[in-house]
């Protein structure tokens, strides 16, 4: 069993060290013209967007969903592990239209997705909920770090001493660069009010018309709970991963910050906020 161990430093970003040291397979990578990349800081959205965009791919069948599991329908480009093959290894043996999950901050993503021209969907979430999917994900995911007491842990996200580093670099990062690339960006928030509204935007982005009834199949089956009961969606197959410490599809919910940030907190939090996202037009819904 891999045991929890420092983060360790890539163009001064924290990253798990197993990925630090498998960095030059992933600098290496050679990306496809036809490559979609699902980009994301951690607990943001991306397992969603994974399912969403494989259901249309597959016009709202399931039985690719139900049959092989997610993190080998999209596999996670700068993953890797002791006992399973790594991201780049699994895209290798994929020849077209390969879906590529990535936590890259733009900063730092290999320039061949750039030369060529690669789709990439981004999906951003409030860095509220953010923070706090992602200390019960340091609990139960034990790669990382222990992740401390949560205000230890609120304090180091804070500071982007997390696996992946800063969230608002990364939002405003991406955020700047959909102006001049073939990016679709979009929110967590506005998938939870209107999945259907937020599915077509897919839709279109990928050239798909789909019917009703197809889209109706694709929100079904990627709903909290239809994803949360299918094994090949849930990481219940995952190494890596104490699910008894807490779930991975855990509540699905938006403002679930509000049952874990003291009053204090938050008031450091709307300050942090405040002052890293002055210089930009972006804005979240908490
Ligand atoms: S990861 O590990 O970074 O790839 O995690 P990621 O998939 O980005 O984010 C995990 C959070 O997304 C929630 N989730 C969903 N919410 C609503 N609907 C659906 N279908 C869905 N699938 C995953 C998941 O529960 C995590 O959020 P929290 O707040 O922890 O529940």
């Amino acid at each position: 069993m891999e045991k929890r161990t420092r983060l360790k430093l890539i163009s001064e970003m924290p990253i798990l060290k197993a990925f630090a040291d498998n960095w030059e397979n992933v600098v290496q990578f050679q990306a496809k013209a036809d490559d979609l990349l699902i980009c994301t800081y951690p607990k943001s959205g991306t397992t969603w967007m994974s399912e969403i965009v494989d259901l249309i791919r597959n016009g709202g069948e399931t039985e690719k969903s139900q049959n092989k599991a997610i993190f080998d329908r999209v596999p996670f480009l700068e993953c890797v592990g002791s006992t399973m093959p790594s991201g780049t290894e699994l895209l290798d043996k994929l020849d077209f239209r390969r879906v590529i999950k990535t936590h890259l901050p733009i900063s730092i993503l290999p320039e061949t997705f750039l030369e060529k021209n690669c789709k990439v969907i981004y999906v951003a979430r409030n860095p509220k909920d953010v923070a706090v999917s992602y200390y019960h994900f340091y609990r139960m995911s034990y790669r990382h770090p222990e992740p401390g007491t949560w205000d230890e842990f609120l304090n180091s996200f804070m500071e982007g001493k997390v696996s992946f580093g800063s969230w608002s670099s990364h939002v405003k990062g991406w955020w700047k660069m959909r102006q001049q690339r073939d990016i679709l960006y979009l929110f967590y928030e506005d998938m939870q009010e209107d999945p259907r509204r937020e599915i077509k935007k897919v839709m279109k982005f990928l050239g798909k018309d789909l019917s009703d009834e197809v889209l109706e199949k694709i929100h079904q089956n990627s709903s909290f709970q239809a994803m949360k009961n299918n094994p090949m969606s849930n990481f219940s197959t995952y190494p890596y991963m104490d699910q008894s410490v807490s779930p991975f599809m855990r509540k699905g919910i938006c403002g679930d910050w509000k049952n874990q940030f003291t009053v204090c907190q938050n008031e450091k939090f709307d300050e942090y906020y405040r002052r890293e996202m002055s210089d930009t037009d972006l804005s979240f819904r908490m």
